[in-house]
């Protein structure tokens, strides 16, 4: 099985890389912002909670997004690995996410880092809310409320993952299509291909 963490901060790239890479690995792409714009979209009890906090630009409770990777990786037992893109975004979802790749007797193979500096990640994501209508990417405040969020919480998980030597950074910026190269190779690096 590979199972790769997509890591970087709001805007890095990683939902778009995550398109590409599912169809190169045959992966199973787990995006808890989809997750949870699809429970927003439903009108479910959930979606109302965590839409509060996601327009705010603060993080949902690690309970809930914790639950709800717990489901998938129930659902799709006979896959052939994950791609985890947005989570985990706090130690506590990395901690816990170990904990269900462990009964899922699996692993995370490697963690990669896109780096983008903030002054590019507001330019993108004021690009990507005039089209897409997403309201936590319309705002110059709210997504720097985003960036300081990912400083806080988020940031501290690349250091889980180097501890354990599985920690990889590339950087974000430039053509979509060379830096999906680059992450091919740190991929097939880490398997050992
Ligand atoms: P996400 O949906 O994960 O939002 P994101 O980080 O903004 O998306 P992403 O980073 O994937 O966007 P991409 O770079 O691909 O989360 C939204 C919210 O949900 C969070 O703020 C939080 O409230 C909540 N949430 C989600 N997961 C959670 C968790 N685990 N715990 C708690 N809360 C959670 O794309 C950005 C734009 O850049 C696109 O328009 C793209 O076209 C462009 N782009 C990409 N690569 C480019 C490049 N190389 N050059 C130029 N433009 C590029």
């Amino acid at each position: 099985m590979l199972n790769l963490v997509l890591f970087g901060p709001p805007g890095a790239g990683k939902g778009t890389q995550s398109e590409n890479l599912i169809h190169k690995y045959d992966l199973v792409h787990l995006s808890t912002g989809d997750l949870l714009r699809s429970q927003i979209g439903l009108g479910t009890e959930l979606g109302l909670q965590a839409k509060q906090l996601m327009d705010q630009g603060l993080l949902v409770p690690d309970e809930v997004v914790i639950g709800m990777i717990e489901n998938k990786l129930n659902e799709n037992q006979s896959a052939p690995g994950f791609i985890f893109d947005g989570f985990p975004r706090t130690v506590l979802q990395a901690v816990a996410l170990d904990q269900l790749l462990d009964q899922h007797k699996t692993k995370i193979n490697v963690m990669i880092a896109l780096v983008v500096d903030s002054e590019e990640l507001t330019r993108r994501l004021l690009l990507r809310g005039a089209t897409s209508g997403r309201p936590d990417d319309q705002n110059e405040d709210l997504i720097r409320r985003r960036v300081e969020e990912y400083n806080d919480k988020t940031a501290p998980v690349a250091d889980y993952y180097s501890q354990q030597e599985k920690f990889a950074a590339i950087d974000g910026i430039g053509e979509i299509d060379s830096i999906f190269k680059e992450i091919c190779q740190q991929i097939d690096k880490s398997v050992g291909q």
